[in-house]
């Protein structure tokens, strides 16, 4: 038995703007009116990411790929608060944010150099005010936290112009003693942080019971801080309070907590198998609830779309997915020398004297034999 509330269509406390049947629903705190265009675009978004994502898994079963950490099902979440950012925002990324990424404008060929193994980040985090994804469970929380503190403190919130933090996480994460240090102290500072967590109900194979006996978002009051809970499947939903969310951070609010009420519809990663641990039918009914089917319904039913634009989007994806794909097979190995570089900004003289002795070393190769 669930301690846990299970968040269903027309709960309450439940934002939601797209029903899974494509009907618009107003919300009396939460609305945005949305163009035909920028639906659309959130179309193109939701479709390219998730087909990038395929991809990706198929290079890893292709044996292309140490690990493929699969966003299916969390398009919405990830779509919807990435649109939301605007440029000065600052992300703080887990590992499988790849539609964030996208949405930032980032080559998507970046986290393919991490997951191959021929680069450790390959990531400057200045570039697009996008931090290396973290494989630590929670510990980017509390990078986000010292930064958002930094930004207060640099005097850069308080107006339309000021810079606001977003800190991703999942259900697993928000039991680590991390992210709740995070939530102290961005409570305490009034950081300009939200924290997105993207509940996809499992942690590998741990489900929510295992993490809370309270919906996640009602423990940002206990720091003294507003929380909501999103269906993070309803892409609209998921920008409108994201945007919100930021402004009042970017503003001095202080912190907000935002859950993502989602589905992993995929393994935790390549190496796990989920068929060990949960039933087809809990998949089956959250296919239902597909995020990209209920912005495809609502195009349709307000005539924004036809099938020829859905023609030319799933070829659009297709094509990106290919080009991805040679990329990837042709990103360069790594040199054994470049483990020397950007350990230290001034390399240490014991650094500089194991990389003349591992020079050496490699030369004995030299002619394909090693005697
Ligand atoms: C500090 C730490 N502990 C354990 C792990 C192993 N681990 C990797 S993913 C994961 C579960 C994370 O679940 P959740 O936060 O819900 O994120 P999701 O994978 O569902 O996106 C764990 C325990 C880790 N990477 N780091
Ligand atoms: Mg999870």
């Amino acid at each position: 038995m669930s301690n846990v509330p299970a968040s269903t269509d027309g709960d309450p406390e439940l934002v939601q703007l797209l029903t899974p049947d494509g009907e618009r629903v107003s919300h009396p705190e939460y609305d945005v009116d949305f163009t035909d265009e920028q639906l659309r675009g959130l179309y193109r978004d939701l479709v390219v990411v998730r087909k990038l994502d395929a991809e990706a898994t198929a290079l890893q079963r292709q044996g292309e790929l140490a690990l493929w950490a699969s966003l299916l099902g969390q398009e919405a979440a990830q779509v919807g608060s990435g649109r939301a950012l605007r440029d000065q925002d600052m992300v703080f990324p887990t590992y499988r944010e790849h539609g964030v990424l996208y949405c930032r404008g980032i080559d998507p060929l970046k986290p393919f150099r991490l997951f191959r193994g021929v680069e450790h980040g390959g990531l400057d985090p200045h570039e697009n005010k996008f931090n290396m994804y973290t494989i630590v469970i929670g510990a980017q929380t509390l990078h986000a936290t010292g930064y958002a503190m930094g930004v207060a403190m640099d005097g850069k919130v308080g107006s339309d112009d000021g810079e606001a933090v977003i800190a991703y996480f999942g259900d697993g994460a928000s039991s680590q003693g991390d992210v709740n240090e995070a939530f102290v102290w961005a409570g305490v500072f009034n950081a300009p942080l939200v924290f997105f967590c993207q509940n996809n109900q499992y942690a590998i194979s741990e489900t929510n019971e295992r993490q809370t006996r309270v919906p996640l978002y009602q423990r940002a009051a206990g720091f003294g801080f507003p929380g909501l809970r999103v269906d993070g499947n309803d892409v609209l939903a998921c920008y409108a309070v994201t945007r919100r969310a930021l402004d009042e951070a970017r503003h001095g609010q202080g912190p907000r907590l935002i859950e993502a009420f989602t589905y992993r519809m995929g393994a935790h990663t390549t190496s796990d198998d989920p068929t060990r641990y949960r039933i087809a039918s809990e998949v089956e009914a959250w296919q239902a609830k597909d995020p990209i089917l209920r912005l495809r319904r609502y195009l349709d039913r307000i005539g924004a779309a036809d099938d020829a634009f859905f023609g030319e989007i799933a070829d659009e994806a297709a094509r990106e997915a290919v080009e991805l794909r040679e990329r990837v097979l042709t990103l360069p190995d790594p040199q054994p020398m470049d483990m020397f570089d950007h350990v230290y900004v001034d390399e240490s003289p014991v650094l500089t004297e194991q990389r003349d002795e591992f020079a050496r070393y490699l030369a004995t190769f030299e002619g394909g034999h090693h005697s």
